[in-house]
């Protein structure tokens, strides 16, 4: 009897350990309590490309305690290295693989895209809004420089493959964003979106949709980099254009638990970051937990991407 009891106490041992901590992707674990923290090795990469950040690994604490309902129950993971994009996808990086692949984009097949009207203050589906023409047909081309936007999920998982990259679980997208090093911070560069007077991130400044005084020099999109890079090297991850998420829409606690993927609910793809339209009153999307989800075949004027690659 006794020993059927020891054997018992082990198996719950075991069972304990298994569900513990499960690995969510190759780069990811994750844990359902503070795991031991061992430190991780980091060596990045030589003849690293100036367009790409090394991310180191190590372990984070993903969403916030104090964040919308959302962003939580807060859990651990385990990120290994990755490289990411330096800055947001541009038009000019978009245009390079249209003309290779004779790509045409969602925006294009539907013959509209999503944009705030700016008159009635309400979204619409503008006809000929595109990644070229993102506010319509009869608006300014978007210069090369500026992100590319009036790209669905699909799209962007488009561009990725062809360049080579993947889109970013949000996991990794928080850690990046959390500098590597599990920063508690509200935004990769700090707790302040101003710093000696200086804004360090594209967002509204005023009251959306009504007004925007526009303090930090763009009302709709800046050209990327235009803002300081964050401590990793990283240009615009808070503010600017939101950016696509490799993932489906799941509850932290379903993620943190590792509930099945088919009892997921298949309807919209995570973005992160925030945009040139958030404003803390009503959306506080820029802060480094923030997180937003839209349909994968979804284009809007203020939601581009970046890519990541893992190191071979
Ligand atoms: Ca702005
Ligand atoms: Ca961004």
């Amino acid at each position: 009897m006794k020993y059927i009891f020891v054997l018992f106490f082990l198996l719950l041992l075991s069972c304990k350990k298994d569900i513990d901590s499960y690995q969510f992707s190759k780069n990811i674990t994750i844990y359902q309590s503070e795991p031991d923290k061992k430190p991780s090795i980091n060596n990045p990469p030589e003849n690293l490309s100036l367009d790409m950040v090394y991310v180191p690994g190590g372990f984070t604490r993903i969403g916030s305690d104090d964040g919308v309902e959302w962003e939580k129950p807060v859990f651990w993971v385990k990120v290994n290295p990755f490289l990411i994009d330096a800055y947001e996808v541009t038009v000019a990086d978009f245009r390079k693989f249209v003309s290779a692949t004779k790509y045409i984009t969602e925006a294009e097949k539907f013959g509209d895209g999503g944009i705030l009207n700016e008159a009635t203050k309400q979204w619409v589906l503008e006809k000929g809004a595109n990644w070229e023409f993102p506010y319509g047909k009869n608006s300014l081309k978007a210069p090369d420089n500026y992100p590319v936007t009036q790209v669905s999920w699909n799209d962007a998982k488009a561009y990725a493959k062809w360049a080579g990259k993947r889109l970013p679980y949000e996991i990794e997208w928080e850690h990046a964003a959390r500098n590597g090093i599990n920063s508690k911070l509200l935004y990769p560069f700090g707790n302040e979106l101003v710093a000696d007077g200086k804004y360090l991130a594209n967002t509204w400044n005023g009251t959306f949709p009504n007004f925007d005084k526009t303090l930090d020099g763009f009302h709709f999109a800046a050209p990327v980099a235009s803002f300081a890079k964050s401590p990793l090297g990283i240009y615009d991850m808070c503010g600017n254009v939101w950016e696509w998420c490799e993932d489906w829409k799941t509850n932290y606690s379903d993620l943190a638990k590792g509930t099945e993927t088919e009892l997921i609910e298949k309807k919209e793809k995570v973005q992160r970051g925030g945009s040139f339209l958030c404003e803390p009153s009503w959306c506080h999307g820029y802060r480094v937990s923030g997180r937003s989800f839209t349909t994968p075949e979804t284009s809007l004027m203020h939601v581009g991407f970046r890519c990541v690659k893992d190191i071979q």
